[in-house]
């Protein structure tokens, strides 16, 4: 008799998901989609050899030490800043995130974030339904032009560069960027992006938008001191990860019109909102569903599911994080 890998689904996905992993694994599935505590989650991983995860499930030292036969976590997301690389190197237990195939689906959402935002459309939305729309009057709920603006991205990775291209391309922005390294001449110039200094941006942007990792470096990256560099006319639009802004330095300056508004589809301590941020008009507020689109989750679980089938079954990953022995 073979004996197959065992598998922990740590959330509820697609039905196929499962079957096709079911083909290769004994999948221990979570359908009816319960959250964890961290000792839950390893109760339910003990003498399991893969993890599908979602990104909200922390791997840490102290679970991979509780879990040795664990051999590879396989993340649903692009971001892994529920993992430490580290530990789990150490532990010999390989990470793999699910990178590109969700890259144009939300640059699309950071840009129809940003849109609302500057455009005021979800205060609009709300104006009409609660029926305070009697007249029409010429600066009812004028906000800030997209076109011809100067749009600054904070993150100048794949999906950085796709709203860059959308904006230059196709609403004749200006576009500057700051990251970590500047890119290559031929991506600028696809992009029609200009490196500058933090600094720079945060003081010229019209519009800003942070598309980085998180990571110990990123967090608060934008606080009272940067958000007091921007212009009072500015948005900022926040697609990366909570904790990347300080949302009560951030709630204080939309308070005090220190900007004009801001986009957020992530949060410190999501899904928990800060609650001054519920309150104020000029933020609208998204639930972390930049890449919720059917066929893009669906490419996503494919991929962490193939990540998982490539480890355990060929000894070949898609697209690991790490390189283990
Ligand atoms: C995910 C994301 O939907 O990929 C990421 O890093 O933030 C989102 O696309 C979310 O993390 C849940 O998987």
């Amino acid at each position: 008799m073979i004996i197959r890998p065992k598998i922990l689904i740590a959330r509820a996905v697609f039905p196929e998901i499962v079957a096709k992993l079911a083909k290769y694994f004994e999948v221990t599935p979570n359908q009816a989609d319960e959250l964890w505590t961290p000792s839950q989650l390893i109760a339910q991983l003990q003498g399991m050899q893969g993890a599908f995860t979602m990104g909200g499930e922390r791997i840490d030292a102290a679970l991979l030490a509780a879990c040795p036969e664990l051999k590879i976590c396989a993340n649903m997301a692009v971001g892994y800043n529920n993992f430490d690389l580290d530990a789990m190197t150490a532990a010999g237990v390989l990470a793999t995130n699910a990178p590109d195939v969700l890259t144009e689906t939300t640059a699309d959402f950071g840009f129809a974030l940003l849109m609302a935002t500057a455009r005021r459309m979800a205060e609009g939305e709300r104006f009409l339904r609660a029926g305070l729309w009697t007249r029409w009057s010429y600066d009812m709920l004028a906000g800030a032009d997209i076109h011809g603006s100067t749009l600054g991205v904070i993150g100048m990775g794949r999906i950085g560069q796709g709203i860059a291209r959308r904006g230059a391309h196709g609403f004749g922005m200006k576009v500057i960027y700051h990251n970590r390294s500047r890119l290559d001449a031929a991506t600028e110039a696809q992009c029609k992006a200009s490196y500058v200094s933090k600094e720079e941006l945060l003081k010229t942007a019209d519009h800003i938008i942070l598309v980085l990792p998180y990571s110990a470096q990123a967090h608060h990256l934008i606080g009272a001191v940067e958000l007091a560099l921007m212009k009072p006319s500015a948005t900022l639009v926040n697609i990366a990860r909570g904790g990347i802004v300080d949302d009560a330095a951030l709630a204080a300056a939309l308070r005090n019109k220190t900007i004009a508004a801001a986009g957020l589809d992530v949060f410190e301590g999501e899904p928990k909102v800060n609650p001054e941020l519920l309150t104020l008009p000029n933020v609208v507020l998204t639930p972390h569903i930049a890449s919720a689109t059917l066929p893009t989750r669906l490419a996503m679980a494919n991929l962490a599911a193939d990540n998982l089938i490539g480890y355990l079954i060929n000894k070949r990953p898609l697209t690991p994080l790490n390189t283990v022995l």
